[in-house]
């Protein structure tokens, strides 16, 4: 479905697994750093409203989205973390500056998730212009950082189940 035709913050809450013993790190790039806040505030909100604790959650700041990887990578170096969630916005400007970062994170963050087998997630805003932007970061397109974050729970999960972290009831 067209984004334009939905809320993409939608979800439904009884689907998404608790968080209450995951560490999360969140990357958040300084460019657009209005907008990129407001990422943040809606990631960082909907970890806790699925019960991340406040001390499980690892912030690293950089100065622009092409950094993130890199970020992402020296953060999940220094703690163990569940899963990494990378914040940015890149905006269409006069020169194709975007293309080359949007390639370089999405590229860099599939990478990063290939080689460690740990969620690498990509909370990258790739809009033309402000509107845009503003409209997916807590506007009428809803967040993206609450998607991220999402997301980073539930493949924090799936990766817990498939290493045979999590406890199921098997039998009786
Ligand atoms: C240089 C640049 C430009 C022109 N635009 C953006 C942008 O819209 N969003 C963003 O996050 N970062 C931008 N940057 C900065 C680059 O991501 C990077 O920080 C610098 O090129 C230094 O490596």
């Amino acid at each position: 479905m067209a984004s334009s035709l939905k809320n993409l913050s939608s979800y439904n809450d009884k689907e998404v697994p608790s968080a209450s013993d995951m560490l999360f790190g969140i990357v958040l790039s300084e460019w657009n750093a209005e907008i990129t806040h407001s990422l943040y505030q809606g990631c960082i909100d909907t970890l806790l409203k699925h019960g991340a604790k406040e001390e499980n959650v690892y912030v690293a700041r950089v100065p622009g989205s092409f950094e993130l990887t890199t970020g992402a990578r020296i953060l999940s170096g220094q703690h163990n973390l569940d899963a990494v969630i990378c914040l940015g916005c890149v905006i269409k400007g006069e020169t194709s500056h975007d293309e080359y970062i949007n390639q370089a994170v999405a590229t860099g963050l599939t990478n990063l998730g290939i080689t460690t087998g740990k969620p690498f997630i990509f909370g990258l805003l790739t809009t033309n212009d402000e509107q845009q932007a503003k409209e997916r970061s807590g506007g009428k397109h809803g967040n993206k950082g609450t998607e991220a974050a999402i997301t980073a729970i539930r493949m924090a999960a799936l990766k817990r189940e498939a290493s045979g972290t999590t406890k199921k009831k098997i039998g009786f």
